[in-house]
């Protein structure tokens, strides 16, 4: 099980429009692979506990203004610097379940016109994800959902610009989940994949790195 030494934890993201259920099904996934007996974390994206995370998230709660492009380094150095920790928790066999990533970074800055390219370019060399979950809404369906906590991004106008370019970043590893599903058949759909990507990695799937 997941404490041998020999046996590496595997890094799976949760991705998709804010609203669209990431937080609730990663923390089933979690509870999930703790029940087989996996050591398994549930982290997210931002980290709003160290510095980088709270000017984050006073930007983010409109208490502070911030260049855009100031902006996107700050999400990516706040993953930059949770990436040794990262990969020695992985190492070591405990799997991450991580709300966000990456692709978060690039979808919500080039939503806001950044180069789509430029946005891609500080995330290389951070480890790359064994598993992606999208979990697939239209925006309009997540804005009835109601609850945007009023920080900014959560607009359904811009909503709809940042499932664009999640849009734009997909491949065919990706596994899309249909986010309107009950919860249950999401949590479900979840385990099967998830389960499969935890054995491989203890079988020795090798860590890799973006953009691979
Ligand atoms: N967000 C999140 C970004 O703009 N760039 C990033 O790199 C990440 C990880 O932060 N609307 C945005 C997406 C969300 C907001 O995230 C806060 P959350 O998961 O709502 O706490
Ligand atoms: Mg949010």
């Amino acid at each position: 099980n997941g404490g041998s030494s020999e046996s590496r934890g595997a890094l799976i993201v949760l991705e998709g429009l804010d609203r669209s259920g990431k937080s609730s099904q990663s923390m089933r996934l979690l509870s999930f692979l703790e029940g087989l007996g996996h050591s398994t974390e549930l982290w997210r994206f931002p980290d709003r506990t160290t510095s980088i995370g709270q000017m984050i998230s006073s930007y983010l709660s409109n208490e502070s203004q911030l260049d855009d492009y100031t902006t996107h380094l700050l999400f990516s150095a706040n993953r930059w610097e949770k990436r040794s920790l990262m990969e020695k928790k992985l190492k070591s066999g405990t799997t991450l379940i991580v709300d966000r990533y990456s692709y978060s970074g690039i979808a919500f800055s080039s939503a806001k016109g950044l180069d789509f390219e430029w946005c891609k370019a500080p995330e290389i060399g951070l480890l790359a994800p064994d598993l992606v979950f999208y979990l697939d809404i239209p925006p309009e369906k997540a804005a009835e959902r109601g609850g945007y906590g009023g920080e900014r991004y959560e607009k359904l106008e811009f909503q709809r610009k940042v499932g664009k370019s999640y849009h734009a970043l997909r491949d065919a590893s990706w596994k899309i989940v249909d986010a309107l599903l009950p919860m249950e058949d999401i949590a479900k759909q979840m385990q099967e994949i998830a389960i499969n990507c935890v054995l491989e990695c203890q079988k020795g799937k090798r860590l890799s790195h973006l953009w691979s």
